[in-house]
């Protein structure tokens, strides 16, 4: 008895200290509690079956499945700001590529994780006394089984119950995983995710509902007839060339800012003075990380609400930007000078329209920083590259230096003075990304000198937030905020996205909410493209008369206000006061209706059925 006792604390105290670690408030959760106890009596159901030996060593094998669940849930929530799901475990593969960002993820104390297993040797010389009495299965532990079993199931029921009561739609959108370990547990929470995996699996097969593909052809119907006859900037940059630069981890806050006397960004600030500034660009990306950031701005379809569309989606046919590109005649490019296979890019390019995709085995590694070849050297290699194929070309260019954990400092040269922040992982961050700055103004000053920039369409933009949310208070402490709340922290998850026109044309900033999703709208218009017959989510940011950006767990941000959906609070965006959420419904529906349309083309691969439909719409 003693061992089941030990054990199942230690499990319970485990799972406990886990919610608190991701955020969860864990005494106040009275459907936690219950669920708690609700998955452990399911898992105990064997218990008063088995001999005691057998019985303390099933015991220890639930203990460790359980250990396993949290810490690399835990290294996946630190990253990613998420909780794993099923179809993330396809992407298991790449841990290993990223191997000096897990082990970044470590922190000590997690060592408090694995403390019980100190009472496993114990539990085994304190059975191995035991004396093993031949008896049979008797009925009275057959019904202390079933009993187990059903009361585990009724408490488990109640506590998806009180949390679907509170949030409706959350367990079957998952939009907001963390909410719902905060609330079931981690246990049940897995259970949940099982369920609907092998759920989706099987019914994946059955296509979509006519009905439903009829509401998503009339969706794109409506966007077509109310897009603007005469769109400002139409054809600003026909036939100049394209490059678009996704810059690994470049946050917004760093965008203007000084340390210590000295611009954190030089070069992207005086980029900015004379290019097309959209300060409200906000992170849409889900756990598909930078391929959900390419995705996004290459598609202007959201990433999928569990797993990476890159890595479940790459055979579908996407009417990629640079698929309406080639249509005009340009040659296109991918380029990141990393693993080939890393996201499954080698897959996922094709099926985005890329002739060619130059990964590491194309470039002459001569300075390595960090992940991999130095951003400096990946730029001066891609122009030389770039000079010597026919144009227009489509140059699509994912940076890497500047990656998570940002430790590789040295190679910097204190470019930066950090001061205080010298060695910390803010610190590490402002000296990556300036040194990203500083090959960002190679690329530019190149541009420059070789008659190329007026020539180009330059597009560059943050793939996705930098510091991780289990840093947001050294974050809150150097921009000088006094509280990081939910509020102050959704409203950082922003990203810079700078559009250069030749000429230096439109320069300005634009204030309007938006996100990777308005990014191939907006460059098709300025491209003089007809984009009414492609089915984008997203719009065109420079005929549009209000913005939104939508985040994959649900929360929104529009020009007036800041939803946090499945926290059921709503926020003025300008003030910060609280505003009833209730008077959000229509933006909320709308939010996940998009969300719902888009998985559901993803899913059905409808693109090429939508779009003929669409060219059938006058
Ligand atoms: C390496 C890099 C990975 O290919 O793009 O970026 P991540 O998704 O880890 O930010
Ligand atoms: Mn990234």
């Amino acid at each position: 008895m003693t061992g089941i006792i030990v054990l199942s604390l230690a499990m319970i105290a485990k799972l406990l200290y886990f919610n608190k670690l991701i955020g969860g408030k864990v005494s106040s959760v009275i459907e936690l509690i219950i669920s708690l106890f609700g998955a452990f009596m399911i898992l105990h159901f064997l218990t008063p079956l088995l001999k005691k030996k057998r019985r303390i060593i099933y015991l220890i094998f639930i203990n460790i499945i359980i250990t396993f669940l949290i810490l690399s849930n835990l290294l996946f929530y630190r990253y990613f700001n998420d909780i794993i799901t099923l179809p993330i475990i396809t992407q298991i593969s790449m841990v290993g590529s990223v191997y000096s960002s897990v082990l970044n993820l470590i922190h000590f104390s997690d060592v408090l994780f694995i403390a019980d297993s100190l009472f496993y040797v114990p539990l085994f010389k304190n059975i191995r006394k035991e004396t093993q009495y031949k008896t049979g299965i008797k009925n009275i532990s057959i019904g202390i089984s079933v009993g187990l079993l059903i009361t585990g199931f009724l408490l488990s029921y109640y506590g998806v119950y009180l949390l679907d009561k509170k949030q409706p739609k959350i367990l079957t959108t998952f939009y907001d995983k963390s909410y719902i370990v905060h609330h079931i547990g981690l246990i049940n929470y897995h259970a949940i995710d099982a369920f609907k995996f092998i759920k989706e699996e099987v019914g994946r097969n059955k296509s979509l509902m006519e009905d439903e593909i009829i509401k998503i052809k009339d969706w794109f119907k409506q966007k077509k007839l109310s897009a603007p006859d005469n769109p400002k900037y139409f054809g600003v940059g026909k036939g100049k060339n394209v490059i678009m630069v996704q810059v690994e981890a470049l946050q917004e806050f760093v965008i203007k800012r000084k340390i210590n006397d000295m611009e954190i960004t030089p070069n992207l600030n005086k980029l900015i003075k004379k290019s097309i500034y959209f300060k409200n660009f906000y992170c849409e990306t889900g756990a598909g990380g930078t391929s959900d950031a390419e995705f996004l701005a290459n598609t202007s379809l959201y990433p999928i609400k569990t797993g990476a569309v890159y890595m479940k989606y790459p055979g579908n046919y996407y009417y990629s930007l640079a698929k309406v590109l080639k249509e005009q005649g340009y040659s296109t490019f991918a380029m990141h000078a990393y693993k080939p296979g890393f996201w499954n890019r080698s897959v996922m390019y094709p099926s985005l329209g890329f002739d060619e995709y130059l990964n590491r085995n194309h470039y002459v590694h001569d300075e390595i920083i960090g992940m991999g070849l130095s951003d400096k050297s990946f730029f001066r290699q891609s122009i030389d590259y770039l000079k010597k194929t026919r144009k227009p070309y489509y140059a699509f260019m994912i940076t890497l230096t500047s990656h998570y954990p940002y430790d590789n400092t040295k190679p910097y040269n204190n470019a930066l003075n950090v001061g205080k922040l010298k060695g910390t992982f803010l610190g590490n961050y402002l000296e990556a990304i300036h040194y990203a700055d500083q090959a960002l103004g190679y690329l530019i000053n190149r541009l420059e000198e070789e008659g190329l920039l007026d020539d180009t369409v330059l597009v560059i933009y943050g793939d996705h937030y930098a510091i991780s949310k289990d840093r947001k208070d050294e974050l809150a402490d150097f921009l000088g905020i006094g509280n990081m709340d939910n509020y102050m922290w959704v409203k950082f998850q922003k990203m810079p996205l700078i559009i250069h026109l030749p000429g230096d044309e439109g320069a300005g900033v634009e204030n309007i909410a938006c996100g990777g999703l308005d990014i191939m709208p907006t460059l098709l218009n300025i491209m003089g493209i007809d984009g009414r017959n492609i089915p984008m989510m997203g719009r065109d940011l420079l005929n549009s008369q209000e913005g939104m950006a939508v985040m994959r767990n649900g929360y929104f941000i529009n020009d007036n206000y800041l939803c946090l959906t499945s926290d059921g609070v709503a926020y003025d965006i300008k003030t910060g006061e609280t505003y009833p959420i209730e008077s959000l419904r229509d933006k909320i529906d709308n939010a996940f209706m998009e969300l719902d349309i888009s998985q559901k083309i993803i899913e059905n691969n409808l693109i090429e059925e939508i779009s003929s439909y669409l060219v059938g719409i006058d």
